[in-house]
């Protein structure tokens, strides 16, 4: 039997962060969250790549425009999108999740979901930080575990 696993050692790695500018105070907080994890994990600032588009609607292009440069061993997306009184919040999450997840199966290359979809601000700030956590420093440990894991397939 054989178990392949990824590691948290990010030496080496070279991940781009793509984030949205719209609820920028929080998206701000989830980029230090993973930044700093990337960093704790070894990655160099130098293999840091950050670039940010206006909202989450445009963050599949670039994620799958990043990925497909091959220069990069994962892409991190991060956002915010809050509930409004209208539907737009379902086709924003919508588009955003499913291309997010589209750029990775057709790039192979791990591009990861660190967009927080929630019903108010307060639920966006526990999830960046506070209460219950910060999705960025999750996303980012989970980008250099897939990362490892790849390159062992
Ligand atoms: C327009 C819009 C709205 C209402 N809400 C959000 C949001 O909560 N989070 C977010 O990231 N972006 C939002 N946007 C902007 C859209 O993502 C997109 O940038 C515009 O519709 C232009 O395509």
């Amino acid at each position: 039997m054989t178990t392949i696993n990824g590691t948290l050692q990010g030496a080496g790695l070279r991940i781009a962060i793509v984030a949205s500018r719209w609820n920028d105070t929080i998206v701000n907080r989830l980029k230090e969250g993973a930044v700093d994890a990337l960093r704790r994990t070894g990655v160099s600032s130098d293999d840091v790549t950050i670039v940010h588009v206006p909202g989450s609607f445009e963050l599949p292009l670039a994620v799958q425009k990043i990925a497909a440069t091959g220069k990069y061993d994962a892409v991190i997306a991060l956002g915010v999108v809050i509930r409004g009184a209208t539907t737009h919040y379902d086709y924003v999450c919508s588009a955003t999740t499913s291309g997010i997840s589209k750029a990775g199966l057709d790039s192979g290359i791990p591009c990861l979901f660190g967009v927080l979809t929630t019903e108010n601000i307060e639920q966006a700030l526990e999830r960046s930080g506070t209460k219950a956590g910060n999705k960025g420093e999750e996303v980012a440990l989970a980008a250099v575990e897939m990362a490892t894991l790849l390159k062992q397939l």
